[in-house]
């Protein structure tokens, strides 16, 4: 009797050591007394909530504020209005950036917002355009897409894209266009839709900012990126109003 005591004394005796060693010092057991403040601090909040004016809103605030210092999700749950708890949802899912979060939301829409946002990031960070498309919606998959054709820009770099090869030259030629302002690069880019945009804004734009648009520099020969073609002193588009040569000496 007296041995067996010993030996269930001893082990009581260790265990208990155990976890007191452990609450002081070891990473499990500070989590739980991180999680009892926590819960503490928590039910400290909703208390002044009692005598707020909007009850529901004041917890909302509190769950919410409570979940993303914690980025515990869980808390999210505890929210009353159904737009800010897939705000918190998102949030923490952005936060962790973390899918696998996003999937607990309720709503497609919300989801997808999740979703693109984490998967966007991800994507374009790692420069990978196949990934992009893997974004839900529409606005953010483009944007990741064009933010990596940008970074990357260069023809070479979209022949070998496969498919997305025109999509990327489409980019990649308007930018070129803009840049050189010389409107017969936007007649190089494949997709109509976009070659016709490329011809009314850079055409319609004046860069170098001499009165004349780049249609009219292309019309009159003169230098779109420089407002001074001849060296007169004289602006292009000055010169041209006046009746004079923007290239040279003399009337037009
Ligand atoms: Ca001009
Ligand atoms: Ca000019
Ligand atoms: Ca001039």
């Amino acid at each position: 009797m007296i041995i067996v005591a010993g030996v269930g004394f001893g082990y009581w005796y260790l265990k208990n050591y155990k976890i007191k060693n452990g609450g002081a010092e070891g990473p499990a057991a500070e989590k739980v007394a991180n999680g009892e403040a926590a819960a503490r601090r928590l039910e400290e909040e909703k208390q002044k909530c009692e005598t707020a004016e909007n009850k529901e809103e004041c917890l909302d605030d509190v769950y919410v504020n409570e979940a993303l210092n914690n980025l515990n999700i869980d808390l999210c749950g505890q929210v009353a209005s159904e737009i800010t708890k897939q705000n918190c949802i998102t949030e923490i899912a952005v936060r962790k950036n973390d899918e696998k979060i996003c999937e607990i939301q309720t709503s497609q829409e919300a989801k997808d917002f999740c979703l693109s946002l984490i998967l966007s990031g991800k994507a374009s960070e790692a420069g990978d355009i196949e990934a992009c498309l893997k974004v839900p919606q529409e606005s953010y998959r483009d944007s990741c897409f064009y933010a990596i054709v940008d970074e990357k820009a260069s023809r070479d770099y979209c022949d070998g894209l496969g498919d997305l090869k025109n999509k990327c030259l489409n980019a990649v030629i308007a930018d070129e266009a803009f840049i050189k302002a010389d409107l017969s690069l936007c007649e190089q880019i494949p997709d109509e839709t976009n070659r016709d945009d490329c011809l009314a804004e850079l055409g319609s734009a004046d860069s170098d900012n001499d009165g004349l648009t780049n249609a009219d520099e292309k019309k009159y020969g003169t230098d779109p990126l420089n407002p001074d073609t001849d060296g007169d002193g004289y602006k292009d588009g000055d010169e041209v109003k006046a009746g004079y040569n923007p290239k040279g000496p003399g009337k037009l």
